[in-house]
């Protein structure tokens, strides 16, 4: 064992005393200052987890859709997924631990798990474009190059593009060519064969507006935009020249604020989309001529996705049984469409794409999504064989084209994990095949007008909740009291949970009118802060 090298290596990036974090719903994430030291940590960690699956392990320096001045790490699983959970616990071990304790905490880890220190592992790292992600991503290749492991360095690439690359590599190129420009080509063609099929294929289409919140996304689309060509122009806003990452831009302030970006020129009725920081998520909206403010969510990217995916698999002829996969926060517009109109059962997971992901692996075709935006879908390898087989072997030449369509699917979908560029071009592909245009694809449902806030707490722990989050059990009476409250308003819908990012407790209501769901949210806030120790400043009705 090299661990006298590794403490070694470890001294020169010295935990903070005293600093304790959490591997939460995404890996670590806080100021980028205090994570010199959990970086080189799960640079260690990277190696001991791919010596023990002897596959290639990822690791990703973002934050996210979180500020700029922030950063995290995530790891990356074999087949591109999230890390297990049960290793999660070591990832918050070795982040806490002081420098006395790593070489013990270490151990305990290569006890546990037999690891055989003499197994070869290699380690695959890539960044994302905050100023603080080359030195961090540095403290990464020393903690496993202190380990004496290989790795290859990606450098600035996406979320999903690592996730991507990771999965190609554990698969000897069968899921795709390990690298950005393989995964530029794997989904170009099949985003080009697609729209090919389309029956009115309209090269002319008018542009799509892309917003890359200042980050990532955007240089990823500049080098991407030449593969797309003619079939989708695109005009990029965002893309980094001057603007802050995620400063009044990208997915999630979209989504949360409920309106456009700053620096985007909107032009009424025109499809304009925003992706986050690290490009896992996307989300879609248009301002029509009076200029109200349309978004479509992740939400409304599962039921266009879904109803594309079921009907083509009428075409077909095929059963698989097909499921969506949903949060607490999804609209309760589009849980009852899909059950009650698309008829696919609708499932609800925990917060955070892993318990998404799980729970739609259970499916022949499990399409996941948070209403944030970040989602994808998943082929069972039985559904992908049966689509495969009947391009070839298919009824009809409409059942072969429909399978053939299916197949392109597959191709274009990142199955890894949620991809603001792959779930652009799905969706792009659906509505140019379908003759969709934004409005048209916006009236499928209408939304539950809803509002996302924040509470601050003493200890945000004091939360616990069940039934997927959309109950809580302590602290005792709140349950009570937003039950109460919810009763007061029409199709309403409420509830809490302590977020896993950021330091606060997450509040949603929904209900008849934008008025009801502010003022049902602010009241669920005031309880949240008289019942689980609110810090601060009283909670401010938002009208
Ligand atoms: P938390 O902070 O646990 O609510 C947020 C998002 C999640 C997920 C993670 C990871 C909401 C309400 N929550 O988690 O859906 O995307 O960040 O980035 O959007
Ligand atoms: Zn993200």
């Amino acid at each position: 064992m090299h661990l006298e090298s590794v403490l070694r290596s470890s001294a020169r990036h010295a935990k903070p005393a005293g600093l304790t974090l959490q591997y939460g719903t995404a890996g670590f994430r806080t100021k980028a200052e205090h994570l010199d030291h959990v970086m080189h940590r799960m640079g260690l960690l990277a190696v001991l987890r791919s010596k023990k699956t002897k596959f290639i392990i990822g690791v990703m320096v973002t934050a996210s859709h979180n500020p700029e001045e922030d950063n995290g790490v995530k790891l990356v699983d074999p087949m591109g997924e999230m890390l297990v959970q049960e290793w999660e616990i070591y990832a918050t071990n070795l982040a806490n631990a002081e420098e006395h304790e790593l070489q013990t905490v270490l151990t305990n880890i290569i006890k546990q798990e037999a690891i055989n220190m003499q197994d070869e592992s290699s380690v695959a790292i890539g960044r994302d474009t905050r100023p603080s992600s080359e030195s961090l991503s540095l403290a990464v290749i020393d903690g496993v190059t202190a380990l004496e492991s290989k790795y290859q360095d990606y450098g600035l690439v996406t979320t999903p593009q690592l996730h991507y690359i990771v999965c190609c590599r554990n698969t000897d190129g069968r899921y795709g060519e390990p690298s950005v420009e393989g995964y530029y080509q794997k989904l170009s063609k099949a985003f080009n064969d697609l729209v090919k099929q389309s029956p009115e294929c309209q090269a002319e289409k008018e542009c799509l507006s892309i917003d890359g919140a200042n980050g990532i996304g955007s240089l990823k689309i500049k080098e991407m935009e030449r593969y797309l060509q003619p079939r989708l122009s695109l005009q990029l806003f965002n893309d980094g020249s001057n603007g802050r990452l995620n400063y009044m831009c990208g997915a999630d302030y979209v989504k949360v604020q409920q309106k456009p970006p700053e620096g985007i020129d909107m032009k009424p009725n025109e499809r304009c989309c925003s992706f986050d920081g690290d490009a896992d998520r996307i989300v879609y909206y248009y301002k029509d001529s009076g200029d109200g403010f349309h978004l479509l969510d992740g939400d409304k990217i599962a039921t266009l996705i879904s109803t594309f995916i079921k009907e083509l698999l009428v075409k077909v002829g095929l059963e698989l049984n097909m499921a969506v996969v949903q949060t607490a926060y999804a609209n309760g517009s589009s849980t009852r469409y899909l059950e009650e109109v698309m008829k696919v059962p609708v499932y609800c997971a925990k917060t955070g794409v892993k318990h998404l992901h799980h729970k739609a692996q259970e499916f022949d075709i499990g399409v996941y999504f948070e209403a944030n935006g970040h989602g994808t879908v998943l082929f069972s390898k039985t559904a992908e064989e049966q689509i495969r087989q009947l391009t070839k072997t298919g009824a009809s030449e409409e059942s072969r084209k429909a399978a053939q369509m299916l197949e392109n699917v597959i191709n274009l979908i990142n199955q890894t994990v949620g991809d603001a560029i792959s779930d652009m071009l799905v969706i792009e592909a659906i509505l140019s095949l379908k003759g969709l245009t934004i409005q048209k694809w916006n009236e499928i449902y209408t939304d539950l007008p809803n509002r996302q806030l924040k509470v601050t707490v003493a200890d945000r722990k004091v939360i616990d909740t069940t039934d997927a989050e959309r109950r809580t059990v302590k602290p005792p009476g709140l349950q009570e009291k937003i039950d109460d409250l919810v009763k007061k308003y029409n199709m309403s819908r409420a509830f809490v949970r302590p977020s896993g990012t950021e330091d606060v407790v997450r509040v949603y209501a929904e209900a008849d009118t934008q008025e009801n769901a502010d003022a049902l949210a602010h009241e669920v806030c005031l309880a949240v802060y008289h019942l689980a120790g609110g810090v601060g400043d009283q909670p401010k009705p938002l009208r």
